[in-house]
């Protein structure tokens, strides 16, 4: 089932996602749905809380990295109630999210990290990340917290943002 994404400046966006303790049929319909809707709508990451249910879960699926660029479900990481265990180095990238569509700028971010988290069946999981999968992983995980990449930005940029997201909800408004 295709779930509706809730989009900025929804106020939902803010809430801080409960931990999971139940790892029963229900989330895993929940995980399903969210597969499915963040493939539908070309996202290679989707936090419960953009779907309005303020679980402490996330999914990623990055594109391989050759010329196909095809996005494989065998890559598909289900990642609850994670925690930050390690961080180093700065990075920035061309961010964007399905909860802010249409706008992408750079955001400064650990350059490596490591996560604990759990699987769908409450398995207990550890994630080495770097490159872009340690971009998605902090970008999802903020997303746990309440937190939006536009946050992160500069003064100047955030001002950007908003004018050029106001013309854009003016757009779609016509
Ligand atoms: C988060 O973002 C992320 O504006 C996932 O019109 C961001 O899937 C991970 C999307 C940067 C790693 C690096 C955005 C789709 C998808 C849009 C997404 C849009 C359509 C964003
Ligand atoms: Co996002």
């Amino acid at each position: 089932m295709i779930l509706p994404i809730v989009t900025y400046p929804d106020k939902r966006l803010k809430t801080i996602s409960e931990p999971v303790t139940d790892f029963n049929e229900e989330l895993h319909t929940f995980l399903d749905d969210m597969y499915e809707t963040m493939i539908k709508t070309n996202g290679i990451g989707l936090a419960a809380i953009q779907v309005d249910r303020p679980i402490q879960v996330l999914i990623i699926n990055l594109p391989n990295d050759d010329e196909e660029g095809l996005q494989d479900k065998v890559n598909l990481l289900e990642i609850i109630n994670p925690k930050l265990t390690h961080s180093e180095g700065t990075t920035s990238y061309q961010e964007g999210c399905l909860s802010v569509p249409k706008f992408y700028e750079d955001v400064e971010r650990f350059e490596k990290i490591a996560i604990t988290y759990q699987d769908r069946h409450g398995n207990a999981c550890s994630l080495e990340a770097d490159e872009l999968l340690s971009i998605a992983v902090q970008h999802e995980m903020d997303h746990l917290q309440g937190k939006l990449f536009i946050e992160k930005l500069s003064y100047a940029r955030r001002k950007k943002f908003e004018k050029e997201y106001k013309k854009l909800l003016k757009e779609k408004k016509r």
